[in-house]
């Protein structure tokens, strides 16, 4: 069953209470085989624009990182030069992937310590850098896998990104598609884990479970999960939890976690405020997004009702609609965006739905399951 187990007053309790307020999500920090093609790739088909650089030229003399912003997202990409560092064997372990889920905090230190008594594991004691820009405090604690959180505190600091980096400048600047902030990051945990990272951002982080799906919820014919949405106490950070579960076939999730090598972050959902034009523009560039058939359009409207949109467009670019009691919501789905099946985006734009696109879920589904097919993992 699908449940709702948020209310208005559970929310103004977590807000009054919040050991952990957070500003949002601060950067997403990808580990990657080569940086500088992958900042390459997400200016060149996402629009993102050259920020910030460190490495060998700004004297760090073991990995490049390359920071690209396109209005309040901000994603790193950083590669190691040397086979021996953490790093190197995260690549190893996983392929790309996304390492840090960084939040936005006034105070680092107080982040750390109210999260650690809680039962965190440490990955970055509380830091001070400083450079001509100004400060910045960072500490971080593990999450699933080998994914971790960095609270960052930078109201001292006006630089391009974090003590060390310099202004990237380039020649090369293609035009922002309209994508604007992170909206959500879905987690994808092991068999049985689902419940465990709930626990966690609730006792550990102080998050609360907004919505719950089962199996029955999001089960094809063939394979089958079930997800948690976990929130922050004033909504601006919201991550989805998803296990695998048994069904006929192997489920989406199973094959994620055989290809990360084990849990990890399985999708950023990036928000728009007009999805046709961004979608058009990505596909233009070249990103592959997952293709619903034509039956999903001819039935959409008796679904959703009356929407703003002309129905021609969403159908041409394949973009999904759900409806619940506060609006509705335009969501597609990339297809992944390295050559494993892990990590993949999602492109959103609300119309007042604070849901998560529940009734699509079968369309959804049944087009991933198309490409696991293809890949000979269903
Ligand atoms: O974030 C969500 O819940 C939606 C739906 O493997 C979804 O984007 C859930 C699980 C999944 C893919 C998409
Ligand atoms: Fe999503």
């Amino acid at each position: 069953m699908h449940t709702v187990t948020d209310t208005a007053a559970t929310a103004a309790r977590a807000n009054a209470q919040d050991f952990l307020p957070l500003n949002g999500t601060d950067y997403v920090e990808f580990y990657v085989g080569n940086a500088k093609q992958a900042a390459h790739f997400y200016k060149t088909a996402f629009g993102f624009q050259s920020a910030a650089y460190s490495g060998p030229e700004t004297g760090v003399k073991d990995r490049v990182s390359y920071v690209v912003t396109q209005n309040k997202l901000r994603f790193v990409f950083t590669t190691p030069l040397g086979p021996d560092s953490d790093i190197a064997k995260h690549i190893q372990a996983h392929g790309d992937g996304v390492k840090v889920l960084a939040l936005w905090v006034d105070d680092a230190r107080s982040a750390f310590e109210e999260t650690m008594k809680r039962g965190a594991k440490a990955f970055m004691e509380p830091v001070t850098e400083k450079d001509e820009y100004g400060t910045v405090v960072r500490s971080g604690i593990h999450t699933y896998g080998d994914t971790v959180h960095i609270f960052v505190e930078r109201k001292n600091y006006d630089g391009p990104f974090l003590p060390g980096f310099k202004p990237w400048k380039t020649v090369y600047n293609p035009a922002e598609t309209g994508l604007l902030y992170v909206d959500h990051c879905v987690g994808n945990v092991g068999w049985n884990e689902m419940n465990t990272w709930v626990d966690f951002y609730e006792k550990v982080m102080g998050f609360r479970n907004l919505l719950s799906f089962d199996d029955n919820d999001i089960s094809t014919e063939y394979s089958a999960l079930m997800s948690k949405v976990m929130s922050n106490g004033n909504g601006r950070v919201k991550f989805p939890i998803n296990e695998p579960a048994e069904g006929k076939k192997k489920s989406q999730i199973e094959e994620y976690l055989d290809f990360y090598g084990g849990p990890g972050v399985q999708h950023v959902a990036i928000a728009t405020n007009n999805i046709i034009q961004t979608v058009t523009e990505l596909q233009k560039r070249g990103v592959e997004f997952l293709t619903v058939p034509e039956s999903y359009y001819a039935t959409l409207l008796d679904r959703v009702g009356e929407i703003d949109e002309d129905l021609q467009p969403l159908r041409e670019l394949g973009i999904l609609v759900d409806r619940d009691d506060e609006g509705y919501l335009l969501q597609i789905f990339t297809k992944p965006v390295q050559d494993r099946p892990t990590v993949f985006f999602e492109i959103i734009q609300r119309k007042g739905a604070q849901s998560f696109g529940k009734g699509n879920f079968k369309a959804l589904f049944e087009s991933i399951e198309r490409e696991q097919a293809l890949r000979g993992n269903l």
